[in-house]
């Protein structure tokens, strides 16, 4: 056997994980497998009309989270829901302002905001849960950016950095220590969730197939470099087992 081919096989030999390849020839899986226990939640994100086909804000084939996150609830002894629930007139809301787009940014007392279409209006049916998300376990939702000056993508820390919703203290209180987070958007409400669960001390992974992205500016990249900077994990549905 010649020498390169020896390296060769080595390098194969140690890399067994990353052979499963996409169509683009990017790796689908890096991860090994993960079994949540009594100590982990699913948090799912923002899975709202207001983020689906028809909605106001809609992500990119936003409603297929929904059967994915279907199957993996029931592999969790604990599911959180978050649902963006903002004021009319809301901070975040480009038609708040004279002479702002939506996508724009502006200076908030609290630092860069990008202006957002107006969406998820407390009570409205755009900011109600997807008809087909069925989480019949899910035992806390959490409303978030429900106060008029201050967004929320966080589900545990509002945009000030430091006013909290209290969904750290509730998962100590149980004795929750590990996270996943999926659902919409994931360079918005989902990563900020990761990384925010890493500030407060919980183990976290993001489930990348039961999420989509918004993408703005490089965002989504951004995202994941941001998350995987704070030890955040990025799996896929199928390393997930009951
Ligand atoms: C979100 C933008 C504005 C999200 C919420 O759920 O990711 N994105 N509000
Ligand atoms: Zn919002």
């Amino acid at each position: 056997m010649t020498e390169s081919l020896t390296q060769r096989r080595t390098l194969l030999a140690g890399s067994a994980s990353f052979l499963l390849l996409g169509t683009a020839g990017i790796p689908l899986y890096a991860g090994a497998a993960t079994k949540p226990g009594a100590k982990s939640a699913l948090i799912v994100v923002d899975v709202q009309n207001c983020f689906v086909s028809g909605g106001t804000l809609p992500v990119k084939d936003g409603e297929q989270v929904v059967p994915v996150i279907n199957k993996l609830a029931p592999l969790f002894a604990n599911v959180v829901v978050t649902q963006d629930w903002h004021t009319a007139g809301h901070a975040s809301f480009a038609s708040s302002y004279a002479g702002k787009k939506p996508f724009e940014m502006t200076k908030l007392g609290y630092g860069m905001q990008v202006l957002w279409p107006d969406h998820c209006v407390q009570g409205t049916g755009d900011a109600a849960l997807h008809k087909d998300l069925a989480l019949p376990t899910a035992q806390l939702v959490i409303r978030k950016g429900f106060r008029k000056d201050t967004d929320s993508y966080s589900a545990f820390t509002e945009a000030d950095g430091k006013t909290t919703t209290g969904l750290a203290g509730y998962l100590k209180a149980r004795a929750i220590d590990e996270v996943y987070v999926c659902g919409l958007a994931t360079d918005f409400c989902v990563a900020w969730t990761a990384l925010d669960a890493r500030k407060a001390g919980f183990k976290a992974s993001v489930i990348e197939d039961a999420c989509r992205g918004i993408d703005l500016n490089g965002s989504l990249r951004a995202a994941w470099a941001n998350m995987a900077k704070a030890g955040v994990k990025r799996i896929q549905s199928s390393d997930i087992s009951a």
